[in-house]
C-alpha cells in the first residue's frame, strides 16, 4: 500500500473522538466494525482498528506508521516512541488513591504496602523517583476495589471525575502522571509516509486550533474602538470596518469560547452593540 496506517481504538472511549477527528480533517471512509481495517477514499490512509493496549506496540514494530491512544498507554508500553501531536480529548490523570481511613502524609507512607494497578511500568518508575519500595499487584481491570477486598493497601489508577474513588471510599492522594488522547509515530518512515503523515498532523492541529474559538462581530462608537479591540483577544488584531452610520465602526474578531462570556460583559460595559457571535469551521494558521 502506498499510504500511512493509522491505529485507532476499535471500541472504547477514545474511539468515536478519534474517528470524529479525522472526519473533521476531511478524511473520508466507510465504517465497517466488523472488519479490522476500513481505507480512506480521499485520503492515503488505511485505518487499523486495535485493543488500545496494543497500539503502542504495532507502532514501535512499525506495522502502523501512527497512532492515536492514550498517553499514559504509551508511557506503559512503549515510552521510548515519540508523541508529534497532543489530540486535546480522553483527558486524566493517573493517581495513587489509599482508603479514605489511611491516614496519609506523604508518598514515604507507601513504603512496604501493597499497591495495585494495570500500570505497573509507570508505577514502578515512579515508586523508584520517590525512592519508595512498594509491592505492586499487577491487575487488570476494577482496580478499585483492590484495597476493599484485601488484595492492596493502595491503588494507581486513572482519574478523571472522581466519582468511582470517592464510590469506593478512596482518596486521591498522588498524581503520577496527566494523560490525554495523542498521536504518536513510528521510528524510521520513510519519505512518503513522513510527509502523509506531516498533512495528517497538520490537519489535526488546524482542527484543534479551531476548535473552542467563535467569530465576533459588534458595533462599536469609534470613541471605545481602542478600549474594545484592547478586550478583544483576537488572531492578531481585530478588524475594524467604518459603518454607514457616522462614529460607529463594526469590529470583526475571532474569541476563544471558554472566555467568551467574561469579555461579552466587559464588552457591553465599553459601548459594544449588536454583538453577534458565529461558529467557526476551520481556522489556517
Ligand atoms: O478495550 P481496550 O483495551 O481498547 O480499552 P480499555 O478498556 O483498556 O480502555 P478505555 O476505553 O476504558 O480507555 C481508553 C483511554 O481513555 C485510557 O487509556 C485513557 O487514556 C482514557 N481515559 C480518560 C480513561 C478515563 N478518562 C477514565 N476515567 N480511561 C479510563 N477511565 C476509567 C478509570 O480507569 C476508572 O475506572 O474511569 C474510571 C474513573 O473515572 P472517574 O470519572 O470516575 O474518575
Ligand atoms: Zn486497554
Amino acid at each position: 500500500m502506498s499510504g500511512i496506517r493509522l491505529a485507532v481504538q476499535k471500541s472504547g472511549r477514545l474511539s468515536e473522538k478519534s474517528l470524529e477527528l479525522l472526519s473533521e480533517c476531511g478524511i473520508n471512509f466507510s465504517l465497517n466494525k466488523s472488519k479490522l481495517t476500513a481505507v480512506s477514499r480521499n485520503f492515503p490512509v488505511e485505518i487499523l482498528f486495535l485493543r488500545d493496549d496494543d497500539i503502542p506496540g504495532y507502532v514501535a514494530n512499525g506495522v502502523a506508521t501512527c497512532g492515536i491512544v492514550g498517553e499514559n498507554v504509551v508511557q506503559e508500553k512503549s515510552p521510548q516512541l515519540e508523541v508529534i501531536s497532543k489530540m486535546g480529548f480522553g483527558k486524566c490523570r493517573l493517581s495513587l488513591a489509599v482508603p479514605a481511613s489511611f491516614k496519609y502524609n506523604s508518598v514515604q507512607d507507601l513504603n512496604g504496602k501493597k499497591i495495585a494497578t494495570s500500570y505497573p511500568e509507570i508505577l514502578s518508575r515512579y515508586l523508584d523517583t520517590k525512592d519508595v519500595a512498594a509491592e505492586i499487584q499487577d491487575i487488570s481491570g476494577s482496580v478499585e476495589i483492590a484495597p476493599a477486598i484485601g488484595l492492596a493497601d493502595a491503588i494507581c489508577d486513572l482519574v478523571s471525575s472522581g466519582g468511582t474513588l470517592l464510590a469506593n471510599r478512596l482518596k486521591e492522594v498522588e498524581k503520577v502522571l496527566d494523560s490525554e488522547a495523542v498521536l504518536v509515530k513510528s521510528p524510521n518512515l520513510g519519505e512518503e509516509e513522513s510527509r502523509i503523515l506531516d498533512e495528517l498532523v497538520f490537519r489535526i492541529s488546524t482542527v484543534n486550533n479551531s476548535q473552542g474559538c467563535k467569530y465576533i462581530v459588534l458595533n462599536s462608537p469609534n470613541e471605545s474602538l481602542q478600549t474594545i479591540s484592547d478586550i478583544l483577544p483576537g488572531i492578531k488584531s481585530p478588524t475594524v470596518v467604518e459603518l454607514a452610520e457616522e462614529g460607529w465602526s463594526a469590529v470583526h474578531a475571532v474569541v476563544n469560547e471558554e472566555l467568551f462570556w467574561d469579555v461579552l460583559s466587559k464588552l457591553k460595559e465599553a459601548g459594544a452593540e449588536g454583538i453577534t457571535v458565529l461558529p467557526i469551521e476551520k481556522i489556517i494558521v
